[in-house]
């Protein structure tokens, strides 16, 4: 019997968030490589299931997901036990939980994939990049409130890891390979500790074993 879930992902993207999570619940799942650098994000399979042709998407039976906060969600609500998203019994930790899963993909992320954007991803006649400056202060603004609320602790919440933890580290990682200083060299144990965990490198090893 094939697996519950499918994932459709992409090395080196934010597909990993989603691998990460499904590690993380014990998940067994397909993965789909689609090489987006070759332009498969536009082709079938991809695009008949999420028209934004983007990863990581994912399939749960007759149901698709196309972003990755949603999906590490859903994932935590299909398995309590992994502890990704804390449950209704715990109200506090549960909202501070959507707090930061939304702070990451709205004010942190956003800078980074401003830059992004701006140095590859936009067609070239759109690209500005006299932008970088503006978005990189603003990143930092972002780092600064995450790191306030770091400091003398490990993880996001107090009750421990969770997926909005996956959230975070993926995008320090992505602003360190990008090389956009955050300038809070604070969060680099939070950063080493959580992208070490054995999830995150079986992650890792299965979208590279199927690249
Ligand atoms: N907000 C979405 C963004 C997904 C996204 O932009 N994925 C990129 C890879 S990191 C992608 O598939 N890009 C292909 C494209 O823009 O055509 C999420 O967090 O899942």
């Amino acid at each position: 019997m094939s697996p519950r879930f499918t994932l459709y992902g992409c090395p080196n993207t934010r597909s990993l968030r989603a691998a990460w999570a499904l590690e993380e619940a014990g998940a067994k799942y397909d993965y789909v490589r689609i090489n987006l650098f070759k332009g498969e994000g536009r082709q079938p399979p991809l695009i008949d299931l999420n028209p934004g042709g983007k990863v990581p998407t994912l399939r749960d039976g007759e149901l698709t997901l196309t972003e990755s906060a949603a999906i590490i969600t859903h994932l935590g609500e299909c398995f309590p036990k992994s502890g990704l998203v804390p449950g209704r019994q715990h109200r506090a930790e549960r909202a501070a939980y959507f707090e930061w899963s939304f702070f990451v993909m709205s004010e942190l992320e956003q800078p980074l994939w401003t830059i992004a954007k701006h140095r590859f991803a936009l067609p070239e006649k759109l690209r500005r990049g006299d932008i970088e400056p503006t978005a990189a202060w603003e990143f930092q603004r972002a780092m600064r409130r995450l790191a306030g609320h770091l400091e003398g602790r490990d993880t996001l919440l107090e009750s421990g890891f969770c997926g909005a933890d996956i959230l975070v580290a993926h995008t320090l990682a992505w602003a360190r390979s990008a090389r956009i200083d955050g300038g809070q060299p604070a969060l680099d144990a939070y950063l080493e500790r959580h992208w070490h965990r054995p999830a995150a490198e079986r992650a890792r090893a299965r979208e590279s074993k199927e690249a």
